[in-house]
């Protein structure tokens, strides 16, 4: 975009105008579009925009979008980077870094053909820049730090400049010293809506990026060097039961958007609909090329966008496949302790490690139960590695699992958690009370197959 476009000279003509220096000062101040922080961890209401060309606005989980000035036809936002406590669920918060208060930053909120200005103030300890993870942009505004720009010093602010030029879903994260940046939590998500509202609008349309931390159990500070070994999973900084549920009208054309920010891959599976992926780091995907799936596997780097009609009624599940993903820190070390006989073990393990409690000898849904009750003495600040409470007992449960609420008769921009859902009657798994059948052994005619069973017999100490 040409410069002169812009009118970055009218910010100096005011501080040459020969006012007063304390005048100056505060007109300086006030060229700076103001600094809008979120306090709270949970979904804000959409944004509705009130200046600027008309869009549907998205609904960020956990979070929020930061609202705009408009300048002589440029919107202008303002972030910072800074140090920020999230809380990550009830019952632990993180010190990370992150944008306006909470991490992840706010959604920022564009118009395709929109003329953007985003002022970066750094008030971390030490250089960033942000990177505009996806976007048609000149060179200079990629926010390559030593390459496209110097580092924005501590205490300093820059200015991007660009057109949004393309509709799609994008990221932002810094691109200095970005793997401490990024552990640390500094991240936010990007829309740029199309400038036809009615092309491929939805009913509710949610966004929210995958991120994960290695926080040791009792401590708040991530470890910055873990390049694999991570222990919380996360969306939107946020673990569950900390996900708020996404919450939907019957009937309503739902699309969800979601971003990879973390170093593996997430297969995300929704329970009870199909959805078909509708966008991609590149852009919509032709109606033509889609096909119906019930798990997306999201790469790291990259974006899908997915679209379903929400026409079942009930409390589905919506989380990562990878069972290790839906689960809180607690360390993986853990001895595999199925089958296992604890009993007359533990009395003797108390004599040398008091503490000891065994665990896992008929599965680990005993976890949770425990972690339920406070029996368990877990270190301060350390989620339960299995939680949440459905209304028929434990979910067993952490990471990154929320839940698709799909209710009837919902108000157009509400929001909130309707509570559990309620089965209508004979709709809902029963137990069995008759008598159960005996076990019919196969009899074995085939002689091969008679042999094979032999052979594969335990043998008691052989090979001992
Ligand atoms: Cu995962």
């Amino acid at each position: 975009m040409d410069s002169n476009q812009f009118s970055r000279r009218n910010f100096f003509k005011l501080a040459g105008a020969g006012i007063a220096a304390t005048a100056v000062s505060r007109v300086a101040l006030a060229a700076l579009p103001e600094i809008i922080s979120a306090e709270k961890a949970s979904t804000q209401a959409p944004l509705q925009p009130n200046t600027g060309r008309p869009y549907n606005p998205v609904v960020t989980l956990n979070g929020w979008s930061l609202p705009w000035r408009m300048q002589n036809g440029v919107k202008e936002f303002h972030l910072v980077a800074e140090p920020v406590i999230r809380e990550i669920a009830p019952g632990m918060k993180a010190h990370l870094w992150g944008y306006n208060g909470q991490s992840p930053g706010p959604t920022i909120e564009v118009v395709e053909g929109d003329k953007v200005r985003v002022f970066v103030t750094n008030r971390l300890p030490e250089v960033t820049s942000v990177h505009w993870h996806g976007q048609r942009l000149p060179n200079g505004m990629d926010g390559v730090s030593g390459l496209t720009q110097p580092a924005i010093p501590v205490g300093k602010t820059y200015v991007y400049e660009f057109e949004a030029k393309r509709a799609g879903t994008f990221m932002y994260h810094p691109h200095a010293d970005e793997m401490t940046q990024m552990a640390m939590g500094l991240m936010g998500s990007w829309v740029t809506h199309p400038k036809n509202p009615k092309f491929m609008a939805v009913d509710r349309d949610f966004i929210f990026l995958l991120n994960a931390y290695d926080i040791d159990p009792g401590s708040y500070t991530p470890k910055i060097n873990t390049m694999l070994n991570f222990n919380l999973w996360t969306w939107n900084s946020r673990a569950f039961p900390g996900i708020d549920p996404l919450v939907v009208r019957k009937n309503d054309k739902v699309r969800i958007r979601i971003g990879n920010l973390t170093m593996t891959n997430h297969p995300i599976h929704i329970h009870g609909h199909e959805f078909v992926v509708t966008g991609t780091d590149g852009g919509w995907v032709p109606p033509t090329a889609r096909w119906p799936e019930v798990t997306t596997d999201i790469g790291v780097g990259q974006m899908r966008a997915i679209e379903f009609i929400a026409n079942e009624l009930g409390d589905w599940s919506l989380h990562c496949h990878k069972s290790h993903h839906t689960m809180n820190a607690m360390g993986h070390e853990v001895p595999t302790m199925l089958g296992v006989k604890q009993d007359d073990l533990v009395e003797k393990i108390n004599k040398l490690v008091p503490d000891y409690m065994p665990m896992g000898e008929t599965g680990m849904n005993e976890m949770s139960d425990m972690a339920a009750m406070m029996d368990m003495p877990l270190p301060e600040n350390t989620l339960p590695m299995m939680t949440g409470k459905g209304q028929y007992g434990a979910i067993n449960m952490g990471g990154m699992f929320s839940l698709l609420k799909v209710r009837e008769g919902l108000a157009k921009n509400d929001f909130k958690d309707p509570g559990p859902y309620q089965h209508p009657k004979n709709t809902r798994a029963y137990e069995f009370k008759g008598e159960v059948p005996e076990v019919q052994r196969q009899s074995v005619d085939d002689e091969k197959t008679a042999i094979e069973l032999q052979v594969r017999k335990p043998t008691g100490h052989e090979g001992h």
